[in-house]
């Protein structure tokens, strides 16, 4: 698949290296062999297909492995590349400390979450290409988001965390939350392959004495420091630092992909829906329009592209039923624009409403000199600092890999900031907006002082001022972790059945209410396995 070829490359197929790399360690879902090569595609114009998923992110794999078990044909649409070729380097993904035309989708420019170093900008030019993390601005915020065959799981940190339970009713209310976590939970987290460091491993390596520091200054100031389990392959993890594997959380690899050691999805749920014979991909894909057909069922019209994002055709199909998995923003912003436009005028009112940010928000602080966090840090994030209950924010403790000492720890905060956004039609500029203002991070910002401002007052330390701009100290401009726009039992039955259209469904983040008082994708997936569960038996 030449299009999927990172440019000025030769090479075609996965690598030997990469392919045993990619494999050590796959868990309970990891299918054999032969689940390593695609079904046939791309998708052609005029085709008919039983199940079509948009998007091939945590709700879509998980609704296409399900499918696929139940005996159904479904064909995934995904806008990203496959990621599944390495470039002239060997390498499918870029290093995160030296990005080149793969790290972003469509820019000239990268744009750094963490975009300033010692008060210096350090974004640089880039080719624009179909890279693998986008970076989506919307007036108040700029959402992150993976792009590609495995959606997020190609560029998150994969800490895979379950919301305590007590949390649970305020995430999702209409949820048995019985159900969750006795069935769903522990699915997910078996699907994904979650697992967590080994704390004598924790306590003697170099890598992560970033999170020692942490650790101690959280229990000084008398929160509780928290392990989180991640679906980063752990024993990989510990080979690359004895010298045994190559490099990739050792490497400073993560924001733009992790060449070996992580449990995308492209390694277990897809893999394993792959393996089937009943699910095919077209990467490099954008679905623009669905509406009912004359005959039953649903006309997809999607967009072929290249990798600098021209169309290259435009190719109209049938499906019998659509699952909606292009994420938060990708499903609000076409349920959106399809009501407004008259494709699905009976989509409720709820569609677009509902969107948070997770509370996201950034921070660092400057430890003394006797402090070190070390100038070798993994870029897997294994713990966090517990103060969702009083204070309302729940910190990881994030490692800055520059490969110097820093004498910084950096955090990133998930609160319960309660601002909601909506997304509206814009017929002026064909594009859909979000409502979110920059001001509305400020409760989510107080909430996480409730943790800093004390350890800075136990330690006589202070706040980083260099890392977001010219003596700035909070990373307020930016969400990892985009949720809601088409909320279960609102815009949706209590299963993502969307109101008005038998056969259309939400199985992604955008049925989560702004909110999950942790990282995201364990719910996300969890609530997907209770959804289609509940379809396959009912609907097909
Ligand atoms: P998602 O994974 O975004 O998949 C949607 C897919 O649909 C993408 O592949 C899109 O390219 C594709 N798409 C969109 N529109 C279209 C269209 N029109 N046609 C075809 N395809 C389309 O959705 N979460 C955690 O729990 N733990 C972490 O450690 C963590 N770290 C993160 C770090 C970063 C830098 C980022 C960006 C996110 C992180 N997240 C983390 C969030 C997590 O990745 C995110 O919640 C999930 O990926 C969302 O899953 P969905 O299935 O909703």
């Amino acid at each position: 698949m030449s299009d999927n070829t990172p440019r000025g490359t030769g090479s075609k197929g996965v690598s030997r290296r990469g392919f045993i790399a990619g494999t050590v360690g796959a868990l309970a879902l990891t299918a054999h062999p032969t689940a390593a090569r695609a079904a046939a595609g791309p998708i052609g114009n005029g085709a008919h297909v039983a199940a079509l998923v948009i998007g091939t992110g945590y709700g879509g794999s998980v609704a296409a492995l399900r499918l696929a078990q139940a005996g159904v044909d479904v064909h995934m649409i995904e806008m990203g590349m496959a990621w599944d070729t390495p470039g002239s380097d060997g390498k499918i993904f870029c290093s995160t400390l030296s990005p080149d035309n793969r790290s972003y989708w469509l820019r000239t420019r990268t744009k750094a979450p963490l975009n300033y170093f010692l008060g210096f900008p350090i974004d640089r030019d880039i080719s624009r290409y179909t890279g693998v993390l986008d970076a989506e601005e919307f007036s108040g915020i700029t959402v992150y988001q993976g792009r590609g065959v495995g959606g997020g799981s190609l560029v998150n940190g994969g800490m895979a965390v379950t919301p305590k339970r007590e949390n649970f009713a305020a995430i999702l209310p209409s949820v048995n939350a019985d159900e969750m976590y006795g069935t769903y939970y522990p699915r997910a987290n078996a699907g994904l392959g979650v697992g967590t460091i080994r704390s004598a491993w924790f306590d003697s390596t170099d890598w992560y004495q970033f999170a020692r520091v942490g650790r101690k200054h959280a229990q000084r100031s008398g929160f509780p420091f928290v392990f989180v389990p991640d679906v980063y392959d752990w024993n990989y993890m510990e080979q690359e630092a004895a010298g045994t594997a190559t490099k990739s959380a050792l490497a400073g690899e993560i924001l733009y992909g992790n060449n070996y050691g992580k449990k995308s999805l492209q390694k277990t749920y897809i893999a394993q829906a792959k393996a089937t014979g009943k699910v095919t991909i077209s990467p490099l894909h954008k679905v623009t329009s669905v509406a009912p057909a004359a005959g039953g069922g649903y006309t997809v019209v999607i967009q072929q592209i290249n990798t600098t994002g021209d169309t290259t055709a435009t190719k109209t199909v049938t499906a019998d039923r659509v699952f909606f998995a292009a994420g938060s923003v990708g499903t609000s912003k076409l349920l959106v624009k399809l009501k407004a436009t008259g494709a699905l005028p009976n989509l409720n009112a709820e569609v677009g409403k509902g969107w948070g940010d997770n509370g996201n928000v950034m921070c660092g602080r400057a430890n003394h000199l006797w402090d070190p966090t070390g100038s070798s840090q993994s870029t897997i994030p294994c713990a966090g600092i517990d103060n969702w209950a009083a204070g309302g924010a729940f910190a990881e403790v994030a490692p800055l890999p520059t490969g110097i000492e820093t004498f910084a720890s950096f955090y990133l905060s998930i609160t319960k900031n309660p601002n909601r956004a909506q997304f509206s039609w814009n017929a002026t500029t064909g594009q859909v907006d979000l409502n979110w203002q920059t001001a509305w991070k400020q409760p989510g910002i107080d909430m996480a002082k409730t943790i800093f401002d004390k350890i800075n007052s136990t330690e006589g330390t202070i706040y980083r001022t260099d890392l977001f701009g010219v003596y700035k100290i909070w990373g307020d401009h930016l969400t990892y972790h985009p949720l809601g726009g088409a909320v279960l039992n609102k815009a949706t039955d209590n299963y993502g059945r969307l109101a008005g259209y038998p056969g259309l469904y939400v199985i992604d983040g955008s049925l989560i209410p702004g909110n999950t008082s942790v990282n995201p994708f364990v719910t996300i997936t969890a609530l997907a396995e209770r959804n289609i569960e509940k379809i396959i038996a009912t609907d097909l």
